[in-house]
């Protein structure tokens, strides 16, 4: 970051500096907000109630079987049985798959909603294991009580979603995401690519609760954020937790994920304490992984504003116009891009398409990078025609790169290895690319 900059101008100016700024050298690009899915469908209200009366059972399940629902035990499996029990009933088509960790056997419980575009498959999930020192109620009975009452929503609304919509729990996700991983991997590549999206949700009620919402796919983040701005409750970026539960495993083979978080041992400061609420200097989950995470471990409005915002975006997400396969070329892994240095590049291989690139093709591109106005941002055709995306600027200091370009790239053939290229040109400040993709 050149410190003789004058930062401090106006979000509207700045801007205007980002889509004024491309310049004259090659074919504009105009900058767009991510577009969201054509109207959809509002989600109902989740009852909290419901959620709770799943962990008051899930909570009895673990005190019949020794104090926990954790891998290998039969606590888990018990668990395994309430969900499916309630899943049957609703008219979902189950399944329970198996695995091995630690010499145990693992169980999957998995639940299509009969119809959708068996091609675009929005996935919603949470690990239902918990750790062998309690019966992991906010961790992970709240996600999984959550998704499960979404799911139980879906049917008494009977709905006709245009994506097909699947739910799954996973089992031993405290020993390192096994159940989601062996999902994952259990997947061929031509199955994977039908994902629109998977949505985690890994302890959603904890007591001294933050609102955290996932980073990864920007238009499953904007469905969580908008939400939230609905209610007027400030978020966060989740950042405690890359990695760190089952989405990784989703995300690491190149589906578009999102999730939310109300934290777990990390401590609440006191601006997080101003504007949420709750007790600065004090962990988010003091129960996080102990014998205490039970029903009385819980903050109703957490668990019921979260219930709320996943119903809100599987009916968003699940409802709105869908883009046909093979329409969508992402590339999700991390490039980093070398301070005030060269060039780097992030590539995708379109095939399979006729004729030449649309006179509106979106560029959806998510850099991480404080003071972004050292970034220059180019897409280059396959023939190596450079469309400028982002010009550098002086005096915009803020962070990221999260936006959707739209370039007219209609003399350009649609097949071969387009790349988006970024460049630092300034010091003291560093990124990556997280990810971008080209929908035509
Ligand atoms: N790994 C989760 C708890 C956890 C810690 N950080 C995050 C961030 C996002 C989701 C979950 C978590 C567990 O112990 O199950
Ligand atoms: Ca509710
Ligand atoms: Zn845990
Ligand atoms: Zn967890």
């Amino acid at each position: 970051m050149d410190l003789s900059r004058t930062p401090g101008r106006t979000a509207a100016a700045v801007a205007l500096a980002l889509t004024g700024l491309v310049a004259a050298t090659a074919p504009a690009a105009s900058a767009t907000t991510t577009a969201t899915p054509s109207a959809a469908l509002a989600a109902p209200d989740i009852p909290l109630a419901n959620v709770k009366a799943h962990l008051t059972q899930l909570q009895s399940i673990a005190t019949s079987n020794g104090g926990n629902r954790a891998h290998g035990r039969p606590g888990y499996k018990a668990s395994v049985d309430y969900l499916k029990a309630k899943l049957d009933a609703a008219g979902f088509t189950t399944s329970v798959t198996t695995f091995t960790s630690g010499g145990a056997t693992g169980y999957n419980l998995i639940a299509d909603w009969p119809g959708g575009d068996p091609n675009q498959i929005l996935m919603a999930g949470a690990h239902l294991d918990s750790v062998a020192s309690g019966p992991g109620i906010n961790d992970n009975g709240s996600g999984s009580a959550a998704v499960l009452e979404t799911a139980l929503a879906v049917s008494r609304a009977q709905l006709k979603p245009a994506k097909h919509l699947r739910f799954g729990w996973w089992g031993a996700e405290e020993l390192g995401l096994v159940g989601s991983k062996a999902y994952v991997n259990s997947l061929p590549a031509t199955e994977r690519s039908k994902f629109s999206g998977y949505l985690n949700f890994d302890m959603v009620g904890s007591p001294n609760p933050g609102y955290f919402v996932y980073d990864d796919d920007p238009a499953i983040e904007k469905t969580f954020k908008d939400y939230y701005a609905g209610l007027g409750v400030p978020t966060e970026i989740e950042t405690e937790g890359d990695g760190r539960s089952d989405h990784a495993s989703f995300k690491n083979v190149g589906i578009p994920v999102g999730g939310l978080f109300t934290g777990a041992s990390r401590t609440k400061t006191s601006a997080q304490a101003q504007k949420w609420g709750g007790t600065a200097g004090q962990a988010f989950d003091r129960c996080y992984h102990s014998s205490c995470d039970t029903t009385a471990n819980i903050n109703d409005t957490a668990l019921d504003r979260n219930s709320d915002a996943i119903a809100h975006a599987v009916w968003t997400l699940g409802t709105g116009s869908t883009t046909p396969p093979g329409d969508v070329h992402e590339n999700t892994a991390d490039v980093a891009v070398p301070d005030n240095g060269a060039a780097v590049t992030s590539s995708v291989t379109v095939s399979g398409r006729t004729g030449n690139a649309p006179a509106a093709l979106q560029v959806g591109v998510d850099i991480k990078h404080t003071w972004r106005g050292d970034l220059v941002v180019d897409l280059v055709a396959p023939d190596g025609t450079a469309y400028r995306l982002k010009n550098s600027s002086s005096s915009d200091s803020a962070d990221n790169v999260i936006t959707t370009y739209t370039v007219n790239a209609s003399s350009e053939p649609a097949n071969g290895t387009w790349k988006l290229r970024v460049q630092d040109i300034a010091t003291q400040d560093t990124g990556y690319i997280d990810s971008w993709k080209l929908t035509f």
